[in-house]
């Protein structure tokens, strides 16, 4: 069993519920148990700004499945909630990364783990610091120390 955490991510057609669903989705994967989630966060977009904000959570899992496995099975979800790529970090209903897959570091076309650019994108850091303050990437910063570069006060928590 490895532990694993993912990012999900929607800013179309009812993003809180796009999340809470895939939230119900992620307990359904096989090999798999869902541990934690975090609350849903109202974020500012990255990238190009002519888009509404982000509801994005983090979820933590364990799995015995391999990674690209993992990969087809979020992918398979995504297209459950009608995902439809326009372009690179544009408006999508739902979108799952892969953050961390363990200790391990992955750099395969599919699939480059830990989540690129994860260590400077608050809708990240902030709800895996409510779920695993401890944590610790792994090239070995603390999740707590990339506050400094990346303060997560644009967070609005939207979720009792
Ligand atoms: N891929 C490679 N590594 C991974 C991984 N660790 N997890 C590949 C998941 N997928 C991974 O992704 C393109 C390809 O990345 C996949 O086919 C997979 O093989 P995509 O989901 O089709 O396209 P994308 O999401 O537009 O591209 P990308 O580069 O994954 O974007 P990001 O990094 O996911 O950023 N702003 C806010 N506030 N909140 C957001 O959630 N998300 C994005 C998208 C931009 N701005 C945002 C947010
Ligand atoms: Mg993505």
């Amino acid at each position: 069993m490895v532990n694993v955490y993912i990012g999900l991510g929607s800013n179309l057609d009812q993003p809180k519920d796009h999340i809470r669903l895939a939230l119900e989705d992620l307990k359904k994967l096989p090999q798999s148990q869902l541990v934690l989630a975090s609350r849903l966060y109202l974020s500012k977009p990255v990238g190009p700004q002519d888009q509404d904000d982000f509801i994005n959570a983090v979820a933590l899992l364990t799995t015995t499945l391999e990674p690209l496995a993992l990969l087809d099975k979020l992918q398979a979800i995504e297209q459950q909630h009608q995902r439809v790529r326009e372009r690179h970090w544009g408006p999508r209903t739902l979108d799952l990364d892969i953050l961390l897959f363990g200790n391990q570091v992955i750099e395969q076309p599919r699939l480059k783990v830990p989540h690129v650019q994860m260590d400077q994108r608050d809708f990240v850091i902030g709800p895996l610091l409510e779920i695993c303050p401890q944590l610790v990437l792994p090239n070995g910063t603390p999740l707590q120390h990339l506050l400094q570069q990346c303060p997560i006060d644009g967070l609005i928590c939207v979720d009792a």
